[in-house]
């Protein structure tokens, strides 16, 4: 069952004990606030370097370092889009954000990942419709994948897990 893979908590991504935990970045790549000055700050200074070698990322895509102090083996570097209204092809780029980071997390044999709200900051990506395209794309990679074995979607405040939550239960069983 895909559902028993996907989990939703509240709390700060940087205290995941996952294989790999995704950043919500910028196409520069070289780090910025929100949960990217989280993930920089814990990670400390050679994760700006790996970063800095990649040379940044397109919208939509991601890019894969190693996790350096975290506790996670890697960091998934993705650029979700910024919200300009919903027709400028935000949904199919968010959509790739998560489903190019899923790959890479397959690929390098991540039993477990952990996501923030991509886009749902700084970003402006109106947090409902991005939450189901998050599941969306979540449970079909999984229906199509063993790995990862689980996701766990990390919601930093109380009204970002109750949208999660809801769009789970809403998930055909
Ligand atoms: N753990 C989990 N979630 C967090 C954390 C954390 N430690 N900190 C913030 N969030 P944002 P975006 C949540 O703005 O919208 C950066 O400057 C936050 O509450 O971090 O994709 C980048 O460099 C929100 O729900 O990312 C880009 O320039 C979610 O993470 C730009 O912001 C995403 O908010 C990307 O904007």
């Amino acid at each position: 069952m895909t559902h028993d893979r996907i989990r939703v908590e509240q709390g700060d991504i940087t205290q995941q004990r996952v294989d790999a935990i995704v950043n919500a970045a910028n196409s520069s790549l070289l780090g910025g606030g929100g949960v990217d000055g989280a993930i920089h700050r814990a990670a400390g200074p050679e994760l700006l370097e790996a970063c800095r070698e990649i040379g940044g990322c397109p919208t939509g895509e991601a890019r894969i370092t190693y996790g350096y102090n975290l506790a996670a083996t890697y960091v998934i570097h993705t650029v979700g889009p910024i919200w300009a209204g919903g027709d400028q092809g935000e949904d199919a780029l968010l959509a790739s954000a998560y489903r190019t980071s899923l790959e890479l997390a397959r690929d390098h044999e991540a039993a477990s990942v952990a996501f923030p709200a991509i886009s749902t900051g700084a970003y402006g990506f109106p947090l409902q419709r991005a939450t189901r395209i998050a599941v969306d794309e979540t449970v079909a990679f999984l229906e199509g994948n063993e790995l990862p074995e689980t996701v766990t979607f990390v919601c930093f405040d109380a009204v970002t897990r109750e949208v999660y939550e809801s769009a789970l239960r809403e998930l055909p069983d």
